[in-house]
């Protein structure tokens, strides 16, 4: 039988790691802090076949992305020589960082890496990530997720009238100002400057105690908030379990699940109405499969975190696909960045999770060590 070469195994030779620092397009005001550029680490996984897997990482602070790299030393000294098969390099990352503990940015590395392996695996396979998942390469419906941080109430109200603009049907707004006059009023700026039908999503970024949470909420229930992401601390599920049963408006958590053991935890609590894990930190493509089985389960629709580039064909794969996150911070390193169209993205129709850098941007961008 004539086997394809990818399918009966690639070994890898090393993982390399690039720092860039990317400026963004809008500045990003949460209620944590300010974000004007975007630190992400580009990931080559070499293959002794010749193929190499690729991801990245956002690491929203530069230093993280230095701490990941010195993490990344360790890892290859591991994995060199080792099967790239997701599975296999799991259990073997799994075993070396159980000590020190795979949270945080071990966890992100370990993402990164099972990213590149099954980008790797996919190119190996000659299919796209999606197809290779048994998925066709559907559209997904994406919101504008750039910009929108904490302006007042008319500057908001122009960006949201921009973001539209750029060709969605969905935008985000940050909310956590010093007062819930001033949310509100941003809020009701930015509803009436976008149409009836676009959605518009918020977000508190965990900024509210509970007691604040349930009156700021409520002044916002009924305002034409599709969603409201994160009011209170990520891990407080209780809270958010009483915020969703209290409002009309969906609450909406998943960006900090560690794992889709956390959000198994969150789903049988009822911690909220819509999940959105992220990539990196539900454990890359293995952990975002798992974590779509129980969204599948549980019946709660499942939107992304950021990465629309390889969350596009995870989304294709997802039973209770919801809404795709798009932030074109990548774009400036990519050689093609995904086209919107209509407001939707579709996967892109070549092997692999079709990341590819753009070496000139890379070189610009490049933090020096
Ligand atoms: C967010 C994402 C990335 C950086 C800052 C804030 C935000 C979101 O929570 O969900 O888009
Ligand atoms: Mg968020």
């Amino acid at each position: 039988m004539n086997t394809p070469k990818g399918l009966a195994g690639l070994t890898i030779r090393a993982i390399e790691a690039t720092l860039v620092v990317v400026p963004m397009r809008r500045a990003l005001g949460t209620s944590a802090m300010r974000i004007t550029e975007a630190p992400l680490l580009l990931m080559d996984l070499l293959t002794e076949e010749g193929i190499i897997g690729r991801a990245y990482l956002f690491c929203y602070l530069p230093a993280a992305g230095k701490a990941a790299m010195a993490l990344l030393q360790d890892a290859n000294a591991l994995l060199a020589g080792k099967d790239a098969s997701p599975a296999e390099v799991r259990r073997l990352l799994e075993a070396r960082f159980r000590l020190l503990g795979a949270r945080g940015i071990v966890s992100m590395l370990m993402a990164g890496i099972d990213i590149a392996c099954w980008d790797a695996l996919a190119i190996s396979a000659n299919l796209p990530l999606a197809r290779l998942l048994g998925a066709p390469l559907r559209s997904v419906q994406a919101y504008n997720s750039n910009g929108l941080g904490l302006l007042d109430a008319p500057a908001a109200a122009d960006e949201a009238r921009e973001l539209v603009a750029e060709g969605f049907r969905a935008i985000k707004m940050r909310l956590g100002r010093a007062s819930a006059q001033e949310d509100l009023a941003a809020v009701r700026a930015v509803r009436a400057a976008i149409a009836d039908d676009i959605v518009l999503m918020s977000d508190f970024n965990q900024r509210l105690t509970p007691n604040e949470a349930r009156e700021r909420c409520m002044s916002l229930d009924g305002e034409g908030l599709y969603w409201i992401e994160e009011p209170v601390a990520h891990d407080d599920y209780a809270a958010s379990s009483g915020l969703a049963a209290l409002l009309r408006t969906p609450i909406q958590i998943g960006e900090n699940f560690a794992g889709p053991r956390a959000m198994a935890h969150a789903l049988s609590q009822r911690a909220s109405d819509f999940v959105m894990p992220d990539l990196e930190r539900i454990g890359g493509v293995t952990g975002w499969m798992a974590a779509a089985a129980l969204a599948d389960a549980a019946r709660v629709e499942f939107s992304s975190h950021l990465f629309h580039e390889v969350s596009s064909h995870l989304m294709a794969a997802t039973p209770t696909a919801h809404w795709l996150e798009y932030v074109d911070w990548a774009d400036a390193i990519l050689q093609e960045p995904l086209k919107v169209v209509d407001g939707c993205i579709t996967p892109p129709d070549r092997p692999g999770n079709g990341l590819v850098w753009d070496a000139a941007a890379v070189k610009r961008f490049r933090s020096q060590p």
